[in-house]
């Protein structure tokens, strides 16, 4: 079995990138990378900082929910020092989806596709996810992307796909230093031209332009029309316009 330091050593000589992942952390179980990244952002980790594990234990997503974290996933965290004001953080969840799935796209050799606010889908089917936690000034942005299929009887969660239902050879080891380069390279255009990240982001997402219930405390349906300059959805409903901050989005008809 391949060590963390192994691991850790061939994907070090293959990173092209200025910030993330120097350094890089990896541990071959973790409860939740964000957990360990949260500890070294609070501790004065710098810009870039970086946790993989090739495993976790208490993987989790947004909303109290949890990330199913078996071998032969990727499971990603970077301490971040936005210069962004906090209200524009969704746009850092928005640039590293924009990210991951430029990789996954390329490692799996298929499109992958964006869902309001964070998932990565390949075929429809979640193949990735994106949580940012905020710990002081920093933020904490894991990235969870299903790669291998999960070994034995289990079929994943439902509704879940893996890069190596499209390219059988992919590789957990070759893939994320073009994770850490993709997602670096979207959070730093964020800093340059967010209009250019939010164009992007509407040419790659399945949400726009459908027919929506949108799943918060009082869930309302409409149509999503677009992305503010935030982050937020904008859903247009019988009654007008409204701004969807966090939350989900379930399509409630097929529009394309
Ligand atoms: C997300 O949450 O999609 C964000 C996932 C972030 C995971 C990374 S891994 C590295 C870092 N460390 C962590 O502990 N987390 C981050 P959300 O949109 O809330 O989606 C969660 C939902 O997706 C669950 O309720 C399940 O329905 C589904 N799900 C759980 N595990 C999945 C998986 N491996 N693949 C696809 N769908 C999954």
């Amino acid at each position: 079995m391949e060590t963390a330091t192994d691991l850790a050593a061939q994907i070090s000589a293959q990173l092209r990138t200025v910030h993330f992942g120097r350094p890089l952390h990896v541990h071959v179980v973790a409860t939740s990378t964000n957990d360990l990244a949260r500890d070294l952002a609070a501790g004065g980790a710098k810009e870039g900082t970086a946790v993989l594990a090739l495993e976790q234990s208490r993987g989790r997503g947004r909303l109290g929910r949890g990330w199913v974290s078996p071998p032969g996933g990727l499971y990603l965290s970077v301490v971040l020092r936005p210069a962004l004001p906090p209200e524009r953080w969704p746009l850092i969840g928005l640039a590293l989806s924009l990210g991951a799935a430029a990789a996954a796209a390329v490692h799996g050799r298929a499109p992958v596709r964006l869902k309001w606010p964070n998932d990565l889908l390949l075929d429809g089917r979640k193949v990735g996810g994106i949580l940012v936690e905020a710990v002081g000034d920093a933020a904490v942005c894991g990235i969870g992307l299903n790669v291998l299929p999960p070994s034995g009887s289990g079929m994943g969660p439902e509704g879940a796909t893996w890069l190596a239902v499209r390219n059988p050879d992919v590789s957990l080891n070759s893939l994320a230093p073009d994770v850490l380069l993709e997602c670096e390279r979207w959070y730093m255009k964020l800093g340059v031209d967010p209009g250019a990240l939010l164009a992007e982001w509407r040419a790659r997402t399945v949400t726009l332009g459908r027919a929506v219930r949108v799943a918060v405390a009082a869930p309302f349906d409409g149509v999503a029309e677009d992305i503010d300059t935030d982050g937020a959805l904008l859903v247009r409903t019988t009654t007008g316009l409204r701004r969807v901050l966090a939350g989900d989005v379930v399509a409630t008809e097929r529009s394309r």
